[in-house]
């Protein structure tokens, strides 16, 4: 039985909903976040950087949603949630895409609105204040350049998916999750397009499916 090693509130979330889209018989074991935030160290037991998704299938182990998703389609997918032909330049940009530029740019926002909570308290308004320029000056435009170029895609595609196609593909189990972080946290800054494509993610039956085995979660 595959078993997806689930940190509450995380990006394993896409697994679940994966999973489910693609009816795959499957168990959750659950690690509760620190009081930081952080992955357990049990984790760390399962794979050496402690970080979720992360699942175990027979003899593999195997982390990183990328390389986790598309595992899953290659083995399990009878032919689902692979793109068509024309969609496939498209659904293999989206799914690097997604962690390999979105993400880090997402995350670095996030570490940047804890630090003021982490310094001394007499620092703190000065870190806050210097923070607050560096987002509105850096982070600020680069998240809506990337927004631009996501909403400029979903307008051309055939679909509301990213390959343009009938059902979801990795690109969609990559994109769904900084998507759905950035409307949770900077709903302003979607545009109408990528707002659609979140509400049809959460409306999927699979995707509650998931969410109700995985239980707490921010961003739905
Ligand atoms: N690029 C990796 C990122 C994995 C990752 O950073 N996961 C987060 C959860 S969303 C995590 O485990 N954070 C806890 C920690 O770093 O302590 C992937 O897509 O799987």
């Amino acid at each position: 039985m595959l078993t997806v090693h689930y940190l509450v509130n995380s990006r394993a979330q896409r697994i679940l909903w994966l999973l489910e889209e693609l009816e795959v018989p499957y168990e959750i074991k659950k690690y509760e976040r620190t009081p930081q935030q952080r992955a357990p160290p049990e984790l760390l037991e399962i794979s050496p950087l402690g970080k979720s998704p992360v699942i175990t299938d027979g003899d593999v182990t195997l982390a990183e949603s990328g390389a986790i998703v598309e595992y899953v389609i290659k083995k399990y997918g009878n032919g689902k949630g692979i793109p068509s032909e024309s969609g496939s330049l498209d659904n293999l940009y989206f799914s690097h895409y997604a962690e390999g530029s979105l993400m880090p740019m997402l995350v670095q926002k996030v570490i940047f609105d804890m630090i003021p909570k982490n310094v001394p308290f007499f620092i703190r308004p000065i870190i806050s204040a210097v923070l607050a320029q560096v987002t509105k000056v850096l982070i600020q435009p680069e998240i809506k350049k990337h927004l631009a170029m996501i909403e400029s895609h979903l307008e051309k595609s055939k679909s509301i998916w990213f390959a343009g196609g009938e059902e979801p593909t990795s690109a969609d189990y990559q994109m769904a999750f900084p998507l759905e972080a950035l409307v949770k946290s900077a709903p302003e800054l979607v545009g109408p397009k990528a707002t659609e494509y979140v509400k049809v993610v959460h409306a999927r039956e699979a995707y509650k499916r998931g969410l109700e085995k995985g239980g707490k979660y921010a961003y739905a």
